[in-house]
């Protein structure tokens, strides 16, 4: 009812910082080019497999960007569609189920909204069909205002893989849709190819497969490097059109690729062991967000996806004060070094805790667990309020200019 909303409210404004003076609006009107890059997680950047580096062009490109290389997916089993969840409306998603599925009939606020409300056209674009992930109708009540599904792209047997069609080109095909689209718009490039089982033609494969005892880990490389490629070309062509200066450049992991039953490979790789903690760890993905004229920067912030859309906006120079968003603006010089991921688990700046155990950061040695103690009840306040707003349907209620 009304009351929780005012609780959850006023917790939100108690949480709520004041952005940096610099960068609030210094992306003002550009337009917003948001790439979800398949099951892409931190651990291959600046890292080789067989001698060869695996992602040689974002290894690049983070260099003349904004780099958070302590940011953490927040999904569950909604996978893709939580991560466009959470980016999207500053929310977690489930604990269990999609929200995508089960809450797309919900009042929200989303990104896409408020930047319509601000002259922006707002589209995602993604190479399969509407209705999967239920994105047909959940697009809408997250307002966008069009979805290039598979229908807008000419897929065959040649230029598909795996889930379907082949990330380059569904990047080259895109730049027409692009080219089309009233600006300033706000562009979400949904890629594919990286997606387990991670399968690849030959003549794509342009590093060698790891060796291990796990298929999965040892194609992962490959079709990381081909994605990885994609956008290399993506902004290859959008320098070529002239789309690259007047836009912001946000890429993400949408969430891990190599689950828990790859350990002993993951180990292998690593060169350690694969602990609770470590398992948080690769919980890591990559956030990257271009700003043209802006300098590169590498930021070590404990943060995850809920803090994208406030970090956003703010760079929009659009006021959030009067949303309802549970992430934080990952620029503000107040901002706190804490992360709660759909388990429970949470991050801070000194500790990992995870399955009951508190864990050094630095060293990854089991610690106190008082230490834990003062953010376990806040990790799940959080999560406990952002369901409480999801299962209520508690945005229809709140009205704010
Ligand atoms: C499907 C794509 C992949 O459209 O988003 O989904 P995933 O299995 O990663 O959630
Ligand atoms: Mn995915």
């Amino acid at each position: 009812d009304g009351s929780e909303l005012t609780e959850i409210e006023n917790y939100v404004r108690a949480n709520q910082k004041e952005p940096d003076a610099d960068l609030f609006g210094i992306a003002k009107g550009k337009n917003v080019i948001m790439i979800s890059l398949e099951s892409l997680q931190s651990f291959v950047i600046n890292e080789k497999v067989n001698g060869q580096e695996i992602t040689p062009f974002l290894n690049e490109f983070i260099k003349e960007s904004y780099y958070f290389d302590n940011f953490y997916h927040q999904t569950g089993q909604g996978k893709t569609s939580d991560s466009e969840f959470i980016i999207e409306n500053s929310l977690y998603p489930l604990g269990r189920g999609a929200v995508f599925f089960t809450n797309a009939q919900n009042e929200y606020k989303a990104m896409p909204e408020v930047l319509t409300e601000h002259g922006y056209f707002t589209a995602s674009l993604h190479a399969n069909h509407r209705s999967f992930w239920n994105r047909d109708i959940m697009y809408d009540a997250l307002g966008y205002q069009h979805f290039y599904d598979s229908d807008a792209y000419e897929i065959t047997e040649e230029n598909s893989v795996n889930w379907g069609l082949k990330d380059k080109e569904f990047f080259s095909q895109s730049i027409n849709h692009l080219k089309e689209m009233q600006e300033p718009y706000y562009a979400k490039f949904i890629t594919l190819t990286n997606h387990f089982p991670f399968t690849l033609n030959e003549e794509d494969r342009t590093i060698d497969e790891y060796d291990s005892s796990s298929n999965t880990l040892n194609r992962y490389f490959p079709t990381v490097r081909y994605m990885d490629e994609a956008v290399e070309q993506f902004i290859h062509d959008l320098k070529r059109e002239g789309l690259y200066d007047n836009s912001i450049i946000v890429l993400y992991g949408d969430h891990y690729g190599i689950s828990k039953n790859h350990n002993d490979a993951m180990s292998q790789f690593l060169g350690k062991e694969i602990t609770p903690f470590e398992t948080v760890q690769l919980q890591r993905v990559p956030l990257i967000i271009h700003i043209p004229g802006q300098e590169g920067q590498t930021i070590s912030h404990v943060a995850g996806q809920i803090d994208v859309r406030p970090t956003l906006l703010h760079l929009l120079g659009i006021q959030t004060d009067n949303y309802i968003e549970l992430g934080n603006d990952l620029f503000s010089d107040d901002y706190v070094d804490f992360t709660v991921l759909r388990d429970s688990s949470f991050i801070t700046d000194n500790y990992v805790y995870t399955m009951d155990i508190c864990y050094d950061k630095k060293t990854g040695e089991v610690t106190d667990l008082q230490a834990c103690q003062p953010y376990v009840d806040i990790a799940k306040q959080e999560l406990n309020y952002s369901d409480k707003l999801i299962y209520g349907d508690l945005l229809r209620f709140y009205e704010k200019e």
